[in-house]
């Protein structure tokens, strides 16, 4: 049986400059320790200083900055361990499951492996190299900066931060050079654990798993392939069993392993498969499946997977006006993808523990997503995070770790690397059936023509792409639709053609539009996996990081961490306040203006929503940029921030996310009333709606019973643009109400008039308690109300607003007291 021993735990870690000794003299047995301090392996060398006192929290104040220097070191871990006498004597393995990055490994001082892939495993033959009793292990290991030294930089990377780093060049998450939302901080270290592997048998090296569903979906089988290495020279006479439990299946097949790594195909047969549906379209039945290898009866190696039986496609039929639909169908239905994008949870990439995945994907569920799209620019993400999804429902689009560069294809040794990583990878995930999507890279075909890339070559990545790895997906999961690009267009149109592929709508924020959000009214994406809006974090957050001298707008520490596009598109987020509200960034107090600059978000953020879904299944998807940090920001794209507060934005979104949803919009001369059903089930209520006035009334006032069928948007009724004239756009708004059975399940309204060119009454709200609910009620119309600012109470819904005589209901616990509330939006 393959035996194990733990590595991680407290090592020691130095590092060397250059010019005050060298790392070589220290990983002999004698070397001299005073100089090192404590390791925590796995980890990351910046946390190391920080618990020695030597370096200040990275998230605080200027801190990253301050630590830059880290990046410039070469490190040595040195570790002792004492060697089962079985690992001496039979074929071992030291696994190290994850290195930051060009690491050269020792043992007992001489080199035994080199390693310079963030994303992959190094595993080492240590086979008559291990000694019994104590070894010593040794890694040097670097940043990846004195890596590229001698590499080009401008055929590869736009713009001079990334022509220094060379980022192109280094198999680690592109964001740590910096990006808009993340500081510099390149990481170094051994960040996944280490252990000592030992077996005289074979092992099993890896495992894909992937379900085929027929058509009519009464049977399915759940296929693996166990890649076995048999480091003999002879061949092995094995069985290999494969288990699903929860069907009591059991298949057995009899090999021969020869020398080397081989591939073994088995499947299992499920009649009647319970399907994995996407939410809310369904449930999240899961199967386990158990691997045994046995040789002479005796099990040799173990491996256990969990995975869903489903169908994933896209629907790229034409379009009846023009290109095509780019729809997400899931065991064979239609799925509109609610979300946003996914990066990294901390610029430490070491450092999220498998609960703070799952409380990211729980806080995204309870704001109405159904899929996130893990972003090019990072990394590739962890099993954690997957199991969530699998268990929760939530689709994952996600791209191969590319981004906003070109990457050198044209070097055969990164050819080589890359493709490495991408097989071990789409293996490694293939089990969880929350991964719908793999897509080749971030941006890559879009920003070429337009970025300043020195043209002189022929595009140096083009056969990664569209050549390698279709391929390599083609070979390893033939499960998965692959997608060359985000975004990206067929036929030859410009990647971000909005009526062919997938688009990322930026003309809002970053191009054209800049703070005018109301422009996506007219957005017709077909499936829109980027386009976002800025915000303040909350003041909460804010006064976290800052430092107590630095809370004020564009001090040193609020700079230093804010959102880059606030520089590149002049002064964004402060004029977008000014854009809407009429109010000077830099003369208001930072509370005030923080909640402004949060409101807008939200403001933004569903305009995008309720525009791509009343166009079901035109357009397929809402899915913006960015769902969470990766550190606290100043202004981020995000309605989840750094340390888990809910962001102003954060109800808006999710009221905008609702299942059962009504949508005013303007089309033509009148102001239609959309119903939107993303469930499979036919929604039966009333549809309340017409025109409000800002200080009182309701001079359209209609209401008819509705039937919403599933899963599309239908239009309930109509009011014509010359009535809403008539009554004054600036005075009035158009709004709808859905209630079921006397309950009301979806509010909204429409302005065509900016916040503060409407003649605006003044809030008078009462709040009174009926059972489990609070009920707010105002005579006028009250934008944003705010119950907690800094996104930290328990309120099940803030930010929203009150419609002149109607009621407002949220959950409210019948023993806590009333609501306060904090502060309105309304002008
Ligand atoms: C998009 C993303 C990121 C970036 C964002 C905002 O294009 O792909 O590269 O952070 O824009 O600039």
């Amino acid at each position: 049986m393959l035996s194990k021993l733990d590595l991680n735990g407290k090592w020691k870690v130095k590092g060397f400059d250059g010019q005050h000794g060298q790392p070589e003299g220290f990983i002999s047995a004698g070397a001299d320790e005073r100089t090192f301090i404590t390791a925590q392996v796995p980890g990351d060398v910046h946390l190391d200083l920080e618990a020695a006192g030597l370096i200040g929290d990275v998230n605080i104040g200027m801190n990253a900055q301050s630590a830059r220097w880290v990046e410039e070191q070469i490190w040595v871990y040195r570790t002792r361990f004492d060697a089962p006498a079985d690992a001496v004597a039979q074929n071992a393995w030291l696994v190290f499951e994850g290195l930051d990055l060009n690491a050269v490994i020792y043992l007992n001082g001489q080199e035994i492996g080199r390693h310079n892939d963030f994303y992959t495993p190094c595993r080492i033959n240590v086979t008559g190299k291990l000694v019994e009793g104590e070894n010593l292990l040794c890694v040097r290991i670097e940043s990846g900066l004195y890596g590229v030294a001698d590499k080009p930089g401008a055929p590869y990377c736009p713009g001079l931060p990334d022509q220094l780093s060379k980022r192109s060049w280094l198999r680690k998450p592109q964001s740590s050079f910096s990006w808009d939302w993340s500081p510099r901080l390149i990481n170094v270290g051994i960040w996944r654990p280490v252990h000592l592997e030992w077996t005289n048998s074979a092992r099993i090296d890896a495992v894909t798993v992937y379900p085929e569903l027929a058509d009519d979906h009464k049977s399915a089988k759940i296929h693996t392939r166990v890649f076995i290495d048999n480091p003999t020279a002879e061949p092995i006479k094995a069985k290999i069993r494969m288990k699903v439990p929860d069907i009591s299946a059991v298949v057995d097949i009899d090999v021969e392993l020869p020398a080397g790594v081989s591939r073994h195909d088995l499947a299992v047969d499920v009649d009647n498969p319970k399907l994995w549906w996407p939410r809310p379209h369904g449930d999240q039945p899961l199967y386990n499946v158990k691997i045994k290898v046995l040789v002479d009866d005796q099990v040799v190696d173990i491996a256990k997977r969990r995975t869903g039986i489903r169908s994933i496609g896209i629907c790229q039929d034409p379009h009846p006006e023009t290109g095509e639909y780019f729809i997400l169908q899931v065991n064979g239905a239609s799925i509109f993808a609610k979300g946003g994008n996914w990066v990294h949870p901390d610029i430490i990439f070491a450092e999220t523990s498998a609960e703070r995945y799952r409380k990211l994907v729980e806080l995204a569920v309870d704001a109405n997503f159904n899929a996130l799209r893990i972003w090019g620019g990072a990394m590739y993400t962890d099993h954690a995070f997957l199991d969530a999804c699998d268990e929760l429902g939530v689709m994952v689009w996600h791209d191969l770790i590319f981004a906003c560069a070109k990457y050198p294809g044209d070097d055969g040794e990164f050819n080589q690397l890359v493709r490495d990583e991408v097989t071990h990878i789409v293996r490694d995930l293939s089990p969880h059936p929350s991964l719908l999507v793999w897509c080749g890279n971030n941006e890559l075909e879009w920003v070429y023509p337009y970025w300043d890339f020195q043209k002189s070559k022929p595009l140096p990545d083009h056969s990664l792409f569209h050549f390698y790895f279709p391929r390599i997906m083609a070979e390893e999961d033939p499960s998965r639709p692959y997608w060359p690009s985000s975004p990206y267009s067929t036929n030859h149109r410009e990647p971000n053609d909005r009526t062919t592929g997938d688009q990322h709508p930026w003309n809002v924020s970053l191009q054209g539009e800049g703070p005018n959000f109301w422009h996506y009214r007219g957005d017709v994406s077909r499936f829109p996996n980027e386009g976002g809006v800025l915000g303040a974090s909350s003041p909460a957050t804010l006064r976290q990081f800052l430092p107590a001298d630095q809370q004020y707008l564009r001090s040193p520490s609020w700079e230093f961490h804010d959102n880059a596009c606030n520089y590149w598109v002049d002064n964004l987020c402060y004029s977008a306040v000014d854009y809407w509200v009429g109010k000077k960034a830099d003369e208001l107090a930072l509370d005030d203006y923080v909640f402004y600059s949060g409101v807008l978000q939200g403001e933004g953020l569903q305009e995008y929503a309720n525009n791509f879904r009343r166009r079901m299944f035109s357009s397929s998807s809402a899915i913006f940029w960015m769902y969470n940090d990766t550190w606290p920001a100043s202004h981020g794209w995000t309605i989840v921030d750094y340390y888990n507060r809910r962001k102003m934005a954060y109800h808006p979104v999710r009221r905008a996310f609702e299942p059962i949803r009504i949508i005013p919009a303007v089309d033509g001369d009148v102001v239609k009333i959309f119903g939107v059903n993303d469930t499979l089930e036919t929604w039966q209520g009333k549809a309340v709606y017409g025109i409000f006035q800002m200080a009182g009334g309701l001079p359209i006032n209609k209401s008819v019973d509705v039937t919403l069928v599933p899963n599309a948007a239908i239009v309930i009724d109509e009011i014509s643009l010359a009535d809403w004239k008539a009554i004054g756009e600036d005075v009035s708004g158009v709004f709808g109400i859905l209630y079921k059975d006397g309950e009301p399940v979806s509010q909204n309204r429409l302005f065509v008039t900016k916040f503060k060119d409407l003649k605006w009454a003044k809030p008078e709200v009462s709040i009174e308690r009926r059972g489990d609910k609070a009920i707010f009620r105002s005579p006028v119309f009250v934008w944003g109300v705010c119950l907690d600012i800094d996104g930290e109470a328990p309120v099940t819904d803030d930010i929203f607003d009150l419609l002149p005589g109607i009621e407002y209901e949220m959950a409210w616990p019948s023993d806590q007291p009333l609501p306060v509330i904090q502060r309105y939006a309304s002008l």
